[in-house]
C-alpha cells in the first residue's frame, strides 16, 4: 500500500485494480466478458444480490452493446452500489 494515501484513495485504487485483475483474464484486457464479470462479482462483490440474473445485469450495464463491460460501464454498477450503501447509512443514522 502506498504511503500517505487516505482510506478513500485506497478504496478507489482497490476498485480500479479489481476491474483490471479480472478484465485481464481472457480476451481483451480492457473489458470484462460475461465470464470475467461473473468471477468479479463472486470474488469481489459476494454480498451483491443474486436476484438479478448475470446476463440481465450485464445487458443493463453494457451501454455500447458489445457484450463486454469497459471500466465506465462497470463504474455504473459501483455507483449504484455506492448509492444503495449511502441510503443504508442514512437510514441507520435516523434511528
Ligand atoms: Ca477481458
Ligand atoms: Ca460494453
Amino acid at each position: 500500500m502506498a504511503e500517505g494515501q487516505s482510506e478513500v484513495e485506497q478504496a478507489i485504487v482497490t476498485i480500479v485494480a479489481s476491474f483490471y485483475k479480472h478484465a485481464g483474464e481472457e480476451g481483451k484486457g480492457e473489458t470484462l466478458t460475461s465470464e470475467e464479470f461473473n468471477k468479479l462479482l463472486n470474488e469481489e462483490l459476494p454480498q451483491l444480490s443474486q436476484d438479478v440474473p448475470l446476463e440481465d445485469r450485464l445487458k443493463e450495464l453494457d451501454i455500447n452493446k458489445d457484450n463486454e463491460l469497459n471500466f465506465a460501464e462497470y463504474w455504473k454498477l459501483i455507483g449504484e452500489l455506492a448509492k444503495a450503501k449511502q441510503k443504508e447509512l442514512k437510514d441507520k443514522k435516523k434511528k
